[in-house]
């Protein structure tokens, strides 16, 4: 059938839905016009659960490794805490562009694909950051040097390469594949935490000019160049302190799926961290959710946690009730790294099986209106229009 048809079917059968008495509005489509069908099928879901008030649980490398364990097949910290997969899975891309066979934090992307697949062919949501190499120094992400985004733009002495990295990732995510071939839909969030300056592409190392065309540069060479029609666009920043703050950098409507921040809670020495987190995580989703239905794009809380969890009723007395106030579409818990050989701390966002905070995050992760994989797997979020 025709894309066209069969996309103003989907519309048709998502406003039938609607009059059998969901809270379903009639979908609007991705940015990308082409997108294949899963990957409108998986907009229009996001759409209306969030419209329904879901917040979906995601995690970091959730099925790569956990405190104590790592590539144990069958394995998740959230499962064996929860008694279900989470419903997000996050994965990174850092050293793809150099060619290597494994991940910065070491996930071979061989297993990445496998997991990628699992998590798909389980009903659950994918979402990929890259912590890129500066490509003008050839060190960390975490290398903010000024004039690294000039150089990869075009006529910048670092374009070629960039775009030798680029068509790598292009590659890693042509690769995503289901049981038909088709293409496993991504959301996909480069160039994150852009309110900050910790990454190369940060906020005080480029002007938003600079940012905007690489942003543009990234969506041309994986959407248009390589035709990646299973790419959701997040565009994600660190804090922000206002709506013009939040867009000073957004790349427009016509490139852009999602819209996310990342922040983390830290103790602070006065002890009203809880009080501090509520406040500004609260004052950031209550805008992110306005200008996200404003515009037609979805809301995301794209990464956060409090590294170990030394508080063991964090999640039911600090994050649940934020969420319950302020539900967004997803909420990702950063990485159950254990201990880090470098700092000799340790390095978890959600809790494992025996932590002090396992029931406390087991009771967060049944109340509304969390969902988790087994919940979302009945939505059929890939298929439900279409089929
Ligand atoms: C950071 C830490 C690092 C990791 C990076 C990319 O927040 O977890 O250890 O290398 O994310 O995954």
């Amino acid at each position: 059938m025709n894309k066209k048809l069969h996309y103003i079917i989907a519309m048709l059968a998502g406003m039938l839905l609607l009059d059998e008495g969901t809270t379903q509005p009639a979908a609007y489509p991705p940015a990308n016009a082409a997108a294949t069908a899963e990957t409108k099928n998986l907009y229009a879901a996001l759409q209306r659960l969030y419209a329904n008030g879901k917040v979906l649980l995601g995690h970091q490398d959730d099925l790569a490794y956990g405190v104590g364990w790592s590539y144990e097949p069958g394995r998740s910290d959230v499962k064996e805490v929860t008694g279900s997969f989470p419903a997000v899975y996050g994965w990174e891309l850092g050293n793809l562009e150099l060619d290597s066979s494994r991940n910065l934090d070491k996930v071979p992307f061989d297993f990445m694909r496998k997991a990628i697949r699992q998590g798909y062919d389980a009903g659950a949501v994918i979402t990929l950051s890259w912590h890129a190499n500066n490509p003008l120094t050839g060190k960390s992400a975490w290398d903010p040097v000024s004039g690294s985004v000039s150089s990869v733009l075009p006529g910048g002495a670092k374009h070629e390469l960039f775009l030798v990295w680029l068509d790598r990732v292009a590659a890693f995510i042509g690769s995503l594949r289901g049981p038909r071939n088709e293409l496993i839909p991504v959301l996909f969030r480069p160039w994150h935490e852009l309110t900050g300056s910790w990454f190369w592409w940060g906020q005080n190392l480029c002007s938003p000019q600079e940012f905007k065309q690489l942003w543009k540069l990234t969506y041309d060479r994986l959407q248009i160049h390589h035709k990646l029609n299973n790419i959701l666009w997040a565009y994600n920043t660190a804090e922000f302190n206002s709506n013009n703050h939040f867009f000073e950098r957004y790349p427009g409507n016509n490139m852009a799926d999602l819209v996310s921040f990342d922040t983390y809670m830290y103790q602070t020495k006065e002890g009203d961290g809880n009080a501090r987190f509520t406040e500004r995580v609260s004052r950031s989703l209550n805008m992110l959710r306005q200008m996200a239905d404003s515009l037609h794009k979805i809301p995301a809380f794209a990464e956060t946690g409090y590294e170990a969890i030394p508080q063991a009723d964090w999640f039911t007395r600090v994050l649940g009730p934020i969420l319950t106030r302020y539900p967004v579409s997803y909420v990702l818990l950063w990485r159950n790294a254990g201990l880090m050989p470098e700092s000799g701390k340790m390095h978890f966002y959600a809790p494992y099986r025996g932590h002090a905070s396992a029931p406390d995050f087991k009771q967060f992760a049944a109340k509304t209106p969390l969902m988790n994989g087994k919940a979302l797997k009945k939505e059929k979020i890939y298929h439900n229009i279409l089929q």
